[in-house]
């Protein structure tokens, strides 16, 4: 079975020291080690993978095209943004789910919308780095 592709957009790598009153003290390599932890209870793998470029993001996006089961993204300050993200996400024709640490409801008003949720299966929001591993476990057992 093909991987879990587990993607974080631009500031994610900076957890950890980037206001941890909402976004909490684990690191990104922290959330990498919890989604790798989450697929191996089930036999799977994740193919991570981080950038503060919009077009590398796209670019990783069109490389996991028929080689990923499932993507699990937190597109960070793109989620509000970006119609060329969205649109990219929809080409593997593979689940999406869409994972934010903070409760981005319960914060400014920019970030109540998202581009990625209506073409996401799922949506996660204010669960911390929990979120991700609720996405990889469900996608392993859908995908
Ligand atoms: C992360 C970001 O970088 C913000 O731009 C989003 C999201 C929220 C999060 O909660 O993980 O607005």
């Amino acid at each position: 079975m093909s991987p879990i592709l587990v993607l974080n957009g631009p500031n994610l790598n900076m957890l950890g020291i980037r206001q941890p009153e909402v976004y909490g003290s684990d690191t990104l390599d922290d959330i990498v080690a919890l989604a790798e932890r989450t697929a191996a209870r089930f036999d799977r793998e994740v193919a991570a993978f981080q950038s503060n470029s919009e077009g590398a993001l796209i670019d990783r996006i069109h490389a996991g095209h028929g080689a990923v089961s499932g993507i699990v993204i937190n597109p960070g300050g793109l989620t509000h943004t970006s119609v060329a993200l969205r649109d990219a996400l929809v080409i593997p024709e593979v689940p999406i789910v869409e994972v934010h640490i903070s409760n981005v409801h319960a914060r400014e008003e920019f970030r109540h919308h998202s581009y990625i949720s209506p073409i996401a299966t799922a949506v996660i929001a204010g669960m911390g780095i929990q979120g991700y591993a609720a996405a990889v476990e469900f996608l392993c057992t859908r995908a």
